[in-house]
């Protein structure tokens, strides 16, 4: 896990925000820990109402030889504050939430979802790590995931796999 981090994820200085704000949170306490229930940082008067949660920018970079996968994606919130709990998907073993750390990764429980604002996973900051294909992904292929929210249920977006250095914006 920890050797997949160096090569394939840069640190730029959005990551830094990112960590930042997830952070500051306080939703998130240890590698592997439950995170608490409600982000105390993030949610306060802000957080009346339902969150209302849209995904954009889903990509999956290519994984070298059809091995484990990095997912990347923007969920962005009109609405209270929620958090993801969990991600599946059909078409793999294993999903999990990541967070990078200057030297290594640790996988965390839930990830906050600010009232009226976005989680966002980038290289270098917060990411999915896809394990145990069906089928070997190849470019185009897309892979459905089902985000499962504490607050609004489930959200299932097909991911598409794109080259391994694509970035958000390109086609
Ligand atoms: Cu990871």
């Amino acid at each position: 896990m920890i050797a997949v981090t160096g090569t394939r994820f840069r640190r730029t200085a959005l990551t830094g925000a990112v960590l930042a704000t997830v952070l500051g949170g306080g939703a998130i306490l240890a590698a592997c820990g439950t995170g608490g229930s409600d982000g105390s940082g993030t949610s306060g008067a802000a957080s009346g109402g339902p969150a209302r949660l849209s995904v954009a920018d889903p990509y999956i970079p290519l994984p070298p030889a059809g091995g484990m996968a990095a997912g990347y994606l923007t969920v962005r919130n009109d609405g209270g504050q929620d958090q993801l709990v969990k991600v599946t998907s059909p078409g793999a073993e294993s999903v999990t939430m990541h967070r990078s750390t200057p030297s290594s990764m640790e996988q965390v429980a839930s990830l906050d979802v600010p009232a009226h604002g976005a989680l966002q996973f980038a290289r270098g900051g917060t990411h999915l790590m896809i394990m145990g294909w069906q089928k070997a992904p190849a470019l185009g292929d897309e892979l459905e995931l089902d985000l499962t929210f504490a607050k609004s249920g489930t959200i299932s977006v097909k991911v598409p796999v794109k080259e391994l250095t694509y970035r958000p914006g390109q086609s």
